[in-house]
């Protein structure tokens, strides 16, 4: 339902209803929470909590300005507080159009003059508006809405002035025969006789609203008796704020420290929940491709020794080698956790109290001389769901490899480098062919894996170039992962299986594996030689 309809509905309803006053987004948010069907966009409170007196001193567009905050942050409707109109008939016909706008749901005016003051302070002292001209401002403000549930309230400020019932009569009188949606009728009294006195001979003519700061020891039965329509409950939010603001200040200033006052106030996860945190969250999934950052699971196979690096990894693997002050495994976390992923896992086993890692799930591969990368990956496999990546703990890459490989599409993606310079004869490694070549230029279609063996280098043709050992996968493409290794793990040969037969076995399901190309940039640390060319890195 339109907030205005809303607003209308409650005027009209047959129950006595309440609005709770709000002064920004946060407090209406507040408002609604509590379970009220509407609000008070109180002229007193949005002052205060801009510093400001209840005497115009904030322009009518600041005030627009919060009552749109406070519009976008409720679905409620909004009662704005809108003085006297901010000037003459053609002010209101403007002040209209632009709450329309906004999505505040009606507007109240009071028949005081430009510059107003708050009604509780030398009420006497404040002269009241000429009925016609008040009259006027009222029917131009009917005539200028384009939604004719936007409310139009007139504020009857004779009791406030001093003036008697008869004042207040005939000016409610004149004003809801100028087309008013309810009158509010006004006191300053600590006991209700004047609203009471008025309700009796109002006679339900149309809606009268309250505020009842001044009388509140009344009990709210005798209004719903009288016939009220709607309670303002007009400040209790900005003063109940205070208080609890200078509690606070006083205490943190007084102690120094804020031991005292953590668990007496809202949790910083609260005031997100208020901001509705959850939702950016959600629209981030929804439209951001690295969205998954914080669900993405990672997994480093860490567990042979490479012999081939002799006494470097008579202690510790060559995972932990340190290759320009950082080792490949603490190179490939610091990537991986700059683009916000968490949970990073790892599988030791060689030297595997050399791992001191903190926040790291380890998983143990205590079988690491007789097994293979297959079996590291199969002891991590509660691991392998959702968004995940998969890295060999001794290769060096370089970040923007990982960026990329983040954001490229496709349930099962793997990197490999199409760079063939750097291979000897007697390299080792994963050869892959795809469903094209690398190419320089931008083209279209996505190249897919077709076959990988691991072996020393041949001069194939067919092949187009070498897994690195780095790859990522989605819910669903992980979801393939699992399958394929549990089905693997039933073989005899299972301990001795590396990362190939694992993709062997996707395509043989006809799984779909993408490649993203790399030209270089990456390095494996196989021997000595590498370590040195790695030095460059
Ligand atoms: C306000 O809340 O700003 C009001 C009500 O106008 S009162 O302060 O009682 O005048
Ligand atoms: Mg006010």
């Amino acid at each position: 339902m339109k907030k205005t309809t809303q607003l209308k509905k409650l005027l009209q309803s047959s129950e006595l209803e309440f609005l709770m006053e709000a002064h920004n987004g946060l407090s209406a948010k507040i408002v609604e929470e509590a379970g009220f069907k509407g609000i008070w966009g109180s002229g007193l409170s949005i002052s205060a909590s801009l510093g400001l007196r209840d005497n115009n001193e904030a322009s009518w567009t600041q005030v627009l300005e919060v009552a749109e905050y406070m519009s976008d942050a409720t679905t409620l409707p909004i009662l704005l507080d809108g003085d006297t109109g901010y000037g003459n008939f053609n002010n209101m016909r403007r002040l209209v159009k632009k709450l329309e706008q906004r999505g505040v749901a009606g507007v109240c005016i009071e028949d005081k003059v430009f510059p107003k003051t708050n009604s509780f302070i030398r009420g006497e002292k404040q002269p009241l508006a000429e009925i016609e001209e008040f009259s006027g401002k009222i029917k131009a403000g009917i005539d200028s809405r384009t939604d004719e549930d936007f409310c139009i309230i007139a504020r009857i400020e004779a009791f406030i002035a001093g003036w008697g019932l008869e004042e207040a009569l005939k000016r409610a009188q004149a004003y809801y025969e100028a087309g008013a949606d309810a009158v509010l009728i006004h006191s300053k009294l600590s006991r209700p006789d004047q609203i009471l006195d008025f309700a009796r001979a109002w006679k339900n003519q149309c809606p009268i609203i309250i505020v009842p700061t001044k009388y509140y020891s009344t009990p709210t039965q005798v209004f719903r008796d009288h016939h009220i329509s709607l309670i303002i409950w007009a400040n209790h939010l900005m003063r109940s704020a205070i208080t609890a603001m200078k509690t606070t200040a006083k205490k943190i200033h007084s102690t120094q420290s804020l031991l005292e006052v953590e668990d007496k106030i809202a949790s910083v996860n609260e005031v997100f929940r208020l901001q509705n945190d959850e939702e950016l969250r959600l629209a981030e999934k929804k439209y951001l491709k690295t969205d998954n950052a914080d669900e993405t699971k990672t997994i480093i196979l860490a567990a042979s020794r490479g012999k081939e690096l002799g006494g470097l990894t008579e202690d510790k693997p060559k995972a932990l080698v340190r290759i320009n002050g950082r080792s490949p495994v603490e190179r490939v976390m610091d990537f991986i956790r700059d683009q916000g992923v968490k949970d990073v896992s790892l599988v030791r086993g060689y030297k595997k109290e050399a791992f001191q890692f903190e926040n790291i799930t380890y998983y143990d591969n205590d079988l690491y001389e007789t097994t293979d990368e297959l079996y590291s990956l199969y002891l991590a496999q509660e691991k392998i769901e959702g968004y995940c990546i998969i890295s060999y703990g001794d290769i060096l890459f370089r970040k923007h490899i990982l960026i990329q490989l983040l954001e490229e599409e496709g349930d099962l993606v793997i990197v490999v480098d199409a760079d063939e310079t750097r291979r000897t004869l007697n390299h080792e490694g994963d050869f892959v062919a795809c469903s094209k070549p690398y190419s320089k230029k931008y083209d279209e279609s996505v190249p897919l894996l077709k076959r990988i063996q691991f072996s020393k280098y041949t001069r194939d043709q067919d092949f187009h170039g070498e897994w690195i050992g780095l790859m990522k996968s989605t819910p669903a493409g992980s979801i393939e992962i699992v399958k394929a290794i549990k089905k693997l793990s039933q073989q005899e040969t299972f301990n001795k299986l590396k990362m190939h037969h694992l993709f062997q076995e996707l395509l043989k399901n006809q799984v779909d594996i993408r490649v993203l190309y790399t030209d270089g940039h990456w390095l494996d640390i196989d021997s000595l030689h590498d370590l040195r060319v790695g030095f460059s890195f």
